[in-house]
């Protein structure tokens, strides 16, 4: 098999839209690919419950514990290691992880680290990026899925999505909106991914 491993912080909704596409569109027969493991940084991400229901194993790993980021990036890698072999490289997915990931994290996994972002990538690289783009003056946001590099959000784009913004948007609605489309690109990027694999 090859295992994806979905790295969270929080809700976890672009993670369960991963996964119930996985059931739907059986990615264990047709590309030998099961969802093996969510972690969070954080333990009251709510998608830790949505991911142990689905019998998938869940891993908190707090990074207030490590005493650098390195020291994080360590540990993280060694549970994500559990799920890697020589013969099936393991696929990490980065689905609203706020930690910035090392240079030594990101290039272990070169090639099969994946992330999702809340913008148009180039426009708005880091945080806030609905507020920025509303403060702007955009009349169009969405969303970016694109490859991790060691430079935040600038990796290659696997995939984007464009929504409008209205009047009277406020970050949370854009949020809202822009959410309902990274539900659909991030599961289809990843099935592009594995059929290349
Ligand atoms: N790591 C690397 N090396 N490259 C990328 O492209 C990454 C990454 C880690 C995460 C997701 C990203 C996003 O989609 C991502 C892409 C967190 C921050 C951040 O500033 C910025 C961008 C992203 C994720 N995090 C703060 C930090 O100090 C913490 C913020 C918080 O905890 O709320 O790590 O937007
Ligand atoms: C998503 O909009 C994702 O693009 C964004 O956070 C939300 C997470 O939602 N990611 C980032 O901002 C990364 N810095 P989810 O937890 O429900 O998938």
């Amino acid at each position: 098999m090859k295992n994806i491993v979905i790295l969270i912080s929080g809700g976890g909704s672009n993670m369960a839209a991963i996964v119930k596409t996985a059931q739907r569109e059986r990615w264990a027969d047709c590309y030998g690919a099961r969802v093996a493991a969510v972690i969070s940084n954080k333990a009251q991400a709510q998608g830790l419950q949505f991911a142990s229901a689905q019998g998938i194993v869940t891993e908190v790993l707090d990074h207030r514990s490590y005493p650098s980021r390195e020291a994080f990036d360590a540990a993280l890698a060694q549970l994500i290691d559990r799920y890697d072999d020589p013969g099936q490289p393991v696929l990490v997915l980065l689905a609203g992880f706020m930690r910035i990931l090392t240079p030594g994290f990101v290039n272990r996994y070169a090639g099969r680290l994946v992330n999702i972002h809340p913008s148009l990538l180039p426009a708005f690289a880091g945080l806030h990026t609905h507020q920025r783009a509303i403060d702007a003056g955009c009349q169009v946001a969405g969303a970016t899925v694109h490859r991790v590099t060691p430079e935040l959000d600038h990796g290659p784009i696997l995939a984007q999505a464009v929504v409008p913004v209205l009047p009277g948007d406020t970050a949370d609605t854009l949020a809202a909106r822009v959410l309902t489309q990274e539900h659909l690109i991030y599961p289809q990027a990843v099935a592009q991914l594995l059929r290349k694999m």
